[in-house]
């Protein structure tokens, strides 16, 4: 099968995750600086670019180019829904910063996109990018049926809106300094807010590599576990990374009382949560042999990360 650097995808028992991240990264980091060009109104311009070509881990596209080659596809044919998801989950990031949400000065190392460019300009800029990821979905996407391009923009419709990233933040918002979150609430903000772009990633890449309903059903589960995880990792982190590690404020869900694993569980009980739902999705891709060892490998890795 060919894979996007070149390289042979059948796995090695040395698997270079390191490797693969980067060469992937590479890909989408090169396709977003060309997708949003500088142009005019150069305000809105400027501040969508700041928040989109300004580091970030990547993960979404990095997961639907994953999904896509384990289904046999090409992942050539992912790349603009690839760099779509990372679009959105960066137009989320952008509000979620904004005093009315979450209220954050730092995102991704830097002062967070209102900091800059004033609260207006920041909305206006994550309204531009969510509409922009999927306009660029649509006029990039070569060689897809059209049926299943349908599918990948219907998935991506659902997990941004109210039965996905909306309804979780409704959610969190809601539950904001309360003491008594029960821990069915915290996981179905969790997997909302997180889980449901992680899942779109899988689930779109798959549908564009021609996977069967058996195939997305089995990848879509693995993305709610990792999705979950990477959530508890992410909260377990606020309480003990520095501002460094995380590009972020620390110790913020603390101090505005945020309903967080930690809080609920303690930081060696969500750890062993997350270490149990990684096995669970682990399990979960068994079946595919050795073309799941990169997803294998990105499942430790979000248990283990420090970032
Ligand atoms: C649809 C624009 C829009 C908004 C929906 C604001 C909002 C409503 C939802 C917020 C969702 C949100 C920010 C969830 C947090 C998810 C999360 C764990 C973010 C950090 O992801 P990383 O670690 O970040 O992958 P990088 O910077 O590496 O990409």
């Amino acid at each position: 099968m060919r894979s996007l650097d070149g390289a042979e995808t059948v796995p090695t028992a040395q698997f270079d995750l390191h490797g693969y991240l980067l060469a992937r990264q590479a890909v989408v980091e090169s396709h977003l600086e060309r997708a949003v060009a500088p142009g005019y109104p150069e305000k809105i311009i400027e501040s969508m670019r700041y928040s989109l070509v300004s580091g970030g881990k990547r993960l979404r596209p990095v997961l639907c180019l994953a999904g896509c080659e384990l289904s046999g596809g090409d992942p050539a044919l992912a790349i603009p829904t690839a760099c779509g998801l990372e679009m959105l989950h960066t137009a989320s990031l952008i509000h979620d910063d904004l005093p009315a949400m979450d209220d954050d000065d730092f995102r991704r190392g830097k002062p967070a996109n209102h900091k800059v460019f004033g609260e207006g300009m920041a909305l206006l800029a994550g309204d531009a990018l969510l509409s922009y990821a999927l306009e660029f979905i649509l006029l990039n996407t070569r060689r897809v049926p059209a049926d299943r391009l349908l599918r990948v923009m219907q998935t991506l419709i659902n997990r941004v809106g109210v039965a996905g990233l909306v309804g979780g933040q409704v959610v969190d918002v809601e539950c904001e300094g309360q003491e008594d979150v029960a821990p069915e609430t915290l996981e179905f903000i969790h997997s909302r807010k997180t889980g449901s772009l992680i899942d779109a990633a899988m689930v779109t890449g798959a549908i564009l590599g021609g996977a069967d309903d058996d195939t997305i059903a089995r990848l879509s589960e693995y993305a709610r576990k990792v999705g979950l995880a990477f959530q508890i990792v992410d909260d377990v982190l606020d309480v003990t990374a520095t501002r460094q590690e995380l590009g972020k404020t620390p110790h913020k869900d603390q101090k505005s009382g945020k309903a967080t694993f930690p809080r609920l569980f303690g930081v060696e009980g969500s750890m062993r949560r997350a270490r149990e739902l990684v096995d669970a999705a682990k399990q979960e891709i068994e079946p595919f042999g050795p073309r799941a060892r990169p997803l294998s490998a990105m499942a430790d890795h979000i248990y283990t990360r420090t970032s």
